[in-house]
């Protein structure tokens, strides 16, 4: 590969990198978007130098936010991405059939522009998809405006909490996710790194709990971002309903490289001791 140099995240003394080569980097009224293509990784998003995907291990992180959620939410008709203007989750939720709509809000166009012009892989077909509505909106603003219980599965594929997202992390936000969920419905959430984002990670699961009654994270692997390990947080009305995924949607495994109905019911048991010390306070 001609012109290639180390690409790199850098957060707490360590740097997280890809040997690659820029395709782009231009900057919005939001943040900065690079986009890189590598050997090993294929190409690669970061927004204001943070790794958000990979094509070679997206499914790594999409799948571990979306399937909980598409698979135990009672019904799958109406669904609210926050973010996700690579287009990966709502990939995710096309492999089920039941959708009536997918709202999309993200907050910079121009994330999408770049991801459907340079990363299409990560999108795939959901951007041809009719049932697919795309809006150009702060995810704050469109959750205060919705009426109540509008939505099955609400899904948080924010980048961190600084910059465009910090507003995504708090309890105003969550409050009003709760209040346009579905009572039986679910809502998934990035809850970032037990280990390089730790104070993030436990106020976010508390808050979550805190807010709707029932919340757990779930632990995977992402190897690009911050530690290589992540977590993701789901949370329901009346119970812990995200347990347990539906018989007649546990097909769509076949399709995933680590979804599937044994690891969705080992995620949820397998906490950490040092974590679950931390939620129990
Ligand atoms: N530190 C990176 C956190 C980013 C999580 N969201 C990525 C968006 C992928 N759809």
């Amino acid at each position: 590969m001609k012109s290639s140099l180390w690409v790199d995240e850098f957060h707490l003394g360590q740097r997280y990198g890809i040997e690659g080569k820029v395709l782009l980097e231009k900057q919005t009224p939001f943040q900065k978007i690079k986009v890189i293509e590598s050997k090993k990784y294929g190409r690669g998003l970061l927004l204001d130098n943070c790794w958000m995907a990979t094509e070679y291990h997206e499914k790594n992180y999409h799948e571990c936010l979306v399937q909980p959620a598409m698979t135990s939410s009672k019904k799958i008709n109406k669904i609210l991405i926050i973010g996700g203007g690579d287009g990966g989750s709502a990939k995710q939720c096309f492999l089920h059939q039941d959708i009536d709509q997918i709202d999309l809000v993200e907050i910079d166009e121009e994330v999408i522009e770049v991801c459907k012009k340079y990363l299409s892989a990560i999108g795939g077909n959901a951007w041809d998809n009719p049932l697919l509505k795309i809006h150009i909106e702060d995810g704050k603003k469109w959750v205060s405006q919705i009426p109540d219980e509008t939505y099955d599965v609400i899904i948080i594929d924010s980048s961190d909490p600084i910059g465009p997202a910090k507003g995504l992390f708090n309890k105003e936000f969550y409050t009003n996710c709760k209040r346009i969920l579905k009572n039986d419905g679910v809502l998934a959430a990035q809850s970032e790194s037990p280990y390089s984002f730790f104070e993030i990670h436990i106020e976010t699961v508390k808050l979550l709990k805190n807010v709707f009654d029932f919340a757990d994270p779930i632990y995977g692997s992402m190897p690009i971002y911050p530690s290589g390990w992540w977590s993701w947080t789901f949370a329901a009305k009346n119970a812990k309903r995200y347990l347990n995924p539906q018989l007649n949607r546990c097909h769509i495994s076949e399709n995933c490289i680590i979804w599937s109905p044994r690891w969705h019911k080992a995620s949820f048991s397998a906490i950490p001791a040092f974590l679950d010390r931390e939620f129990a306070n």
